[in-house]
């Protein structure tokens, strides 16, 4: 049994005694391995779901309330909330605690109401740019889908979660971290187009190549300023350039173009615009086995944002400058987000152990690791 599926269990039963719980889902956070900030401009992006998940486990009940309790570490108080199921006359709202907005937003927007206790409990570090809020909200959308089927549909399910997550926490998120979330698959990571939502998956089992996730351990708040402050200059700057989105600019476009933008949105173009186009060199290159072209794409990325986009932090640059010393180390960057959270680093598998040693003795702050492999979207947990 996973982790916090026992620990969601053992809660549950302090919490709620009786039989049950009857329904036991989880789904998992993801790491990006390229494309980032790409998503809300229609781009590409090549996640891949994580075998760190959100579990909920719960019972229905029948007088029209719903009581949720999260074991989250770093969650806000209170840990227990409780409320009325919505309906038409009385929706659902956002408020405190913030943890709760996640789940309370997908359940405002799910067709299907039913009273509910349930429990969530997570492995996924809260705030570490691993998407901890985008499987807290499919958790909860698969969790409803078991109290109150739907049609299945699973790009509705992803869509449907990115919506609780603009209406309620208030993130205007893009769409890759539902996505992955609903559809991950295991030994697979995915090439998403984000205009089309077609997907491709590319094979990652080859036991000599690792991936390994470092996390700096600083938080980052995405529901700061910064995100819809880079969505908003990406908006503008597709305008200047006379596109519905970035998607459709060249570098070519860009440059001739570049006196009718502020020098801040041609730098934030110049980070979508060659992001795009290093992801889909990216997905070629590991389809071809060529991890050297791969990891170098990675690097130009780091750079990208640190530079042009202005997402990194001294923290994760130090990271990726360590790794990429280490030989065996094909390339490394920052992922999700940025401003903390973790870097994703592919390497040979034989030198993972030796690059996390060379971590610890450098790195001035305190990090932690997981070597990870391609895992399942959300689903029911074997009973
Ligand atoms: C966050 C968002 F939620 C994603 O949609 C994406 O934009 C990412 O930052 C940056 O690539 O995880």
């Amino acid at each position: 049994m996973l982790v916090p599926e026992k620990e969601a269990r053992r809660v549950y039963a302090k919490n709620f005694g009786g039989n049950g719980p009857d329904i036991a889902v989880f789904a998992p956070g993801r790491v990006n391995l390229i494309g980032e900030h790409t998503d809300y401009n229609g781009g590409f992006v090549l996640p891949m779901a994580l075998p760190l998940v959100t579990v909920m486990v719960g019972t229905r009940r029948d007088d029209g309330k719903i009581c949720i309790v999260t074991t989250a570490e770093g969650a806000d108080e209170p840990k227990k909330v409780e409320f009325k199921t919505p309906s038409a006359d009385s929706p659902l709202t956002p408020g405190a605690p913030k943890w709760a907005n996640y789940v309370k937003g997908v359940i405002q927007h799910y067709r299907g109401k039913s009273g509910f206790n349930a429990v969530v409990a997570t492995s996924v570090p809260l705030g570490g740019g691993l998407s901890s809020s985008a499987s807290l909200e499919v958790a909860s959308y698969t969790f409803l889908q078991q109290l109150c089927p739907d049609d299945g549909d699973l790009v509705q399910k992803a869509l449907t979660c990115q919506k609780a997550e603009h209406t309620f926490p208030g993130v205007p998120c893009g769409i890759m971290d539902q996505f992955i979330s609903v559809m991950g698959k295991e030994g697979q990571a995915l090439l998403i187009d984000c205009r089309s939502l077609e997907v491709k998956p590319l094979p990652l089992t080859d036991p000599k190549l690792s991936v390994l996730i470092t996390n700096s351990n600083v938080r980052h708040e995405l529901t700061g300023s910064e995100y819809p402050t880079r969505r908003r200059q990406c908006e503008e700057a597709a305008k200047a350039l006379g596109k519905e989105s970035l998607r459709d600019a060249s570098m070519e476009e860009l440059e001739a173009k570049k006196d009718s933008l502020s020098e801040v949105c041609y730098r934030r173009a110049r980070h979508v615009i060659s992001e795009i186009e290093r992801t889909t060199k990216a997905a070629e290159a590991l389809e071809n086995g060529d991890y050297q072209l791969f990891g170098k794409l990675m690097v130009e990325s780091h750079n990208s944002l640190r530079d042009d986009y202005e997402v990194s932090c001294p923290e994760l640059d130090e990271l990726v400058s360590i790794a990429v010393e280490v030989p065996g180390v094909y390339g490394s960057r920052m992922t999700g987000g940025g401003f903390g959270g973790c870097t994703v680093t592919l390497l040979e598998t034989s030198v993972a152990e030796r690059t996390k040693e060379r971590i610890k003795e450098k790195f001035r702050g305190s990090p932690s690791f997981y070597i990870t492999k391609p895992s399942a979207g959300s689903g029911v947990l074997p009973d």
